[in-house]
Formats: structure tokens, C-alpha cells, sequence
């Protein structure tokens, strides 16, 4: 296994239910540095920059309106197999269908409203990263 980092964001929906602290907890129970945190809200603009992969989905103003919503965190996370690592702790896309005891499961309330995000791939991850956090913030 490699030391690995991955991109996390508490989403709107969790930071107004005040869960931010119940995250950040899970996240250092798992064993994640966190390398880079920052809070702050999009405009719908930049989250479709960020969303773009999902461009073409019929959810896709949707998931703009409400990544624009609210303040996020974002976050560098560090582990070994740290993408793969993320994606166990959050659990699956719908809350719904989501192992219990997972973040999504415990704490998301629609396929929408999923409380966290996490990169899929080393590409994704490497996007990610760089569209929230300069190179002097990942020292
Ligand atoms: P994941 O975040 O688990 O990788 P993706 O990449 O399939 O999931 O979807 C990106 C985001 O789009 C999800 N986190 C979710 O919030 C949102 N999303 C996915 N499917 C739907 C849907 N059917 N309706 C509304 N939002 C959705």
C-alpha cells in the first residue's frame, strides 16, 4: 500500500445540521492526516466547475444549486490507499443503500443531500485537489 492523499468536502447539507465536528472525528478515528482545510461557499459557476464530469446528468442543476447552497469544508485527506479508504468511510452514493456505521448511512438524508464527497481515481483526485488548494497548502 502507498501513501495516498484524496479530496473530501463536508457538503452544505451537513455543515447547516452542524455536523462538521462528527465528520472531522470520523475522518481522524479512520486514521486520515487532514493535510488541507479550508471553509468557504461556491457559486453555482464554480461548482459546476467542479461537477463537470456530470455535466450532461439530469441532476446536474440540482446538484449545483445545492453544492452553491451553504458553506463546504473542503479537505486534503492523507492515508495509505487514502481514495479507496474515503470512499469505505463515506459509503454508497444513496444514503439509503449505504452500510450502517458508514458517514453517508448515518448522517446523509437523499442521494442528493449525501453530507460528503469523495474522490473516485487518482485523476479525479489530482483535479479535485488542485481546483480547491494551492501547492503551498499541500506542504
Ligand atoms: P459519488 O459522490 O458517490 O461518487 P456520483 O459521482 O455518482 O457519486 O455523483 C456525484 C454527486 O451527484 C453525488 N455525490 C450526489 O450528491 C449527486 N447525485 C448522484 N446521483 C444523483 C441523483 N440521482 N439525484 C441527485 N443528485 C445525485
Amino acid at each position: 500500500m502507498a501513501i495516498e492523499r484524496t479530496f473530501a468536502i463536508i457538503k452544505p447539507d451537513a455543515v447547516t445540521a452542524h455536523q462538521q465536528g462528527e465528520i472531522l472525528s470520523r475522518i481522524q478515528k479512520h486514521g486520515f492526516k487532514i493535510v488541507a482545510i479550508k471553509s468557504l461557499r461556491l457559486t453555482k459557476e464554480e461548482a459546476g466547475g467542479f461537477y463537470h464530469v456530470h455535466k450532461a446528468r439530469p441532476f446536474f442543476g440540482e446538484l449545483t444549486d445545492f453544492m452553491s447552497s451553504g458553506k463546504i469544508i473542503a479537505m486534503v485527506l492523507e492515508a495509505d490507499n487514502a481514495i479507496a479508504k474515503w470512499r469505505d468511510a463515506m459509503g454508497a452514493t444513496d444514503p439509503k443503500k449505504a452500510t450502517p456505521g458508514t458517514i453517508r448511512h448515518d448522517l446523509g438524508t437523499s442521494i442528493g443531500t449525501n453530507c460528503t464527497h469523495g474522490s473516485d481515481a487518482h485523476d479525479t483526485a489530482a483535479f479535485e485537489i488542485s481546483y480547491f488548494f494551492a501547492g503551498l497548502e499541500l506542504i
